[in-house]
């Protein structure tokens, strides 16, 4: 970490410099930040790598900024990921360690109203007392908004106004049906505090896209922050066969995949006999999903643009998780839920005109933690005092102008357990145990455990370590017993 302290205000220096240099730009008044989340998509999913998939919106924040090939997130799943991201802090440090989120759907029961209101999906959430960037960041004056999913806890006390942001219009639990905005028959979606219906039927990518986009018209002359975590390409939350294991797309992104059949067959859907959708049908979802939820980026974009904002905005993005079904890791092992490179090492782009340079790709050691220090610096906001942060500034590694001073990170999901150090990976899959080395075997497919003994021996120990570190934190709610 100590190579950040030193590299940081030399790194804010030109930057200023550089902004000076080209007009009037970071001069005028603090730079903005767009970050945006997708849900499960693939390591591969970006157009630039992968001909199957259209994104010329991320292709392009790839061309004008840089392509993060080593950058992971906290945890292979959808809410400690997004706990991780917004507090800057291990899942085990802020508590958000595992799913809020009802089992009984996966055995097919629907909720009643009055039954859901009393489950854990509904009366869990992140500890009220951590710290989220939003309310960092109004310290320094910032406007901060998000549309899309929350998955931190839907009571009132735990939703985004309660939590530093100014707008929030979105789901409030883990995943939806793309229509009808309820997940598994229960109604999901919020203006601000309250559960609205009123746009029901409207897909949803849409409705995100267009809250964002007024946001930034109505912030254009003030600084702002905008988090747009959109629910696609995941699977939709709806118990029926033809729906559900897929995304959904709408039928103007699904012409644009014509060799693609958008049909059923029968099937088997939780063990019954039942019409479900073909694989063609599923990839097709997915696909167009993903492709809409591009557009809607490019939309972003070009806002940016015609107000004239683009150069002085930090666009971050990346997927909250690595993907699964229909999605492509590429070469990475693994899928979403697991502790393989395909778990957790994600798609990630950043774009900064005049500090990052255009074209690049960097296969630096970054996570997601290091999201919200990076922000709160580049905001002239000082982080909240008394909590431990386990991120660094990146943006000289986004530059390119200094190594990551990463050197470790830990993973954590029940009996799963993971640690890189450098260029190892060790993972404990209850009892079993793996050790790769990444430089050499990025595939995950060489087990170096019973050649390397004194390696997986260090990791070990390194993980333990961390494990001690977690267990002597201020506990946090709600799965912790404190
Ligand atoms: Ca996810």
């Amino acid at each position: 970490m100590t190579v950040s302290r030193h590299i940081q205000p030399i790194a804010v220096a030109i930057a200023m410099l550089a902004a000076m240099a080209s007009g009037s730009r970071a001069a005028d008044r603090p730079p903005n930040v767009v970050l945006i989340v997708s849900d499960d998509q693939g390591y591969n999913d970006l157009g630039l790598t992968n001909p199957e998939v259209i994104t010329p919106a991320l292709d392009r924040i790839a061309r004008e900024g840089v392509r993060l090939t080593s950058f992971y997130v906290a945890w292979p799943a959808c809410t400690p990921s997004r706990g991780a991201l917004l507090t800057g802090r291990y899942p085990q440090r802020n508590g958000i360690y595992d799913m809020i989120r009802n089992e009984a759907p996966d055995y097919g029961h629907k909720y009643s109203a009055a039954e859901y209101e009393v489950t854990f999906e509904r009366i869990g959430g992140m500890d009220t007392r951590e710290v989220l960037l939003p309310a960092v960041l109004k310290t320094a004056g910032y406007q901060s908004a998000l549309y899309g999913k929350w998955d931190l806890g839907t009571l009132k006390r735990f939703l985004p106004l309660q939590k530093g942001f100014d707008d929030f219009y979105g789901f409030v639990n883990t995943g939806i049906d793309y229509f009808t905005h309820e997940r598994y028959g229960v109604p999901s979606m919020y203006a601000g505090n309250e559960p609205t219906t009123k746009d029901q039927g409207t897909y949803c990518t849409d409705l995100f896209r267009d809250r964002g986009v007024e946001f930034i018209r109505q912030n254009r002359d003030r600084p702002f922050f905008l988090y747009l975590p959109f629910n696609a390409p995941h699977s939709a939350s709806n118990l029926d066969p033809v729906i559900r294991s897929s995304a959904q797309g709408p039928d103007e992104f699904k012409k644009k995949f014509p060799h693609l059949k958008d049909d059923t067959q029968p099937g088997k859907s939780r063990g019954k006999e039942a019409i479900v959708a073909t694989p063609s049908k599923r990839k097709l979802e997915y696909l167009s999903a993903l492709a809409s939820m591009d557009a809607a980026i490019g939309r972003v974009l070009e806002t940016l643009d015609e107000l004239k904002l683009a150069d002085n905005t930090l666009v971050l993005f990346f997927s909250d998780n690595g993907g699964s079904g229909q999605a492509s890791n590429g070469q990475l092992r693994g899928h979403k839920s697991q502790m393989f490179e395909g778990g957790i090492r994600v798609l990630a782009l950043a774009r900064y005109p005049g500090v990052i340079k255009p074209g690049t790709s960097s296969d630096e050691f970054l996570t997601s933690l290091e999201v919200f220090p990076t922000v709160t610096r580049l905001c002239g906001a000082p982080n909240p005092a008394g909590v431990t942060l386990d991120g660094f500034d990146m943006l000289p590694v986004l530059r390119g102008s200094a190594p990551s001073p990463r050197t470790e990170m830990f993973w954590q999901r029940r009996d799963h357990s993971a640690a890189r150090i450098g260029e190892w990976k060790w993972i404990r899959l209850g009892e079993r145990e793996m050790l790769f080395n990444l430089a050499r075997d990025l595939e995950e497919k060489n087990d170096l455990l019973k050649a390397e003994p004194e390696k997986a021996a260090e990791l070990r120990a390194k993980f333990a370590d961390w494990k001690k570190t977690m267990d002597a934190a201020e506990p946090r709610g709600p799965f912790r017993d404190f």
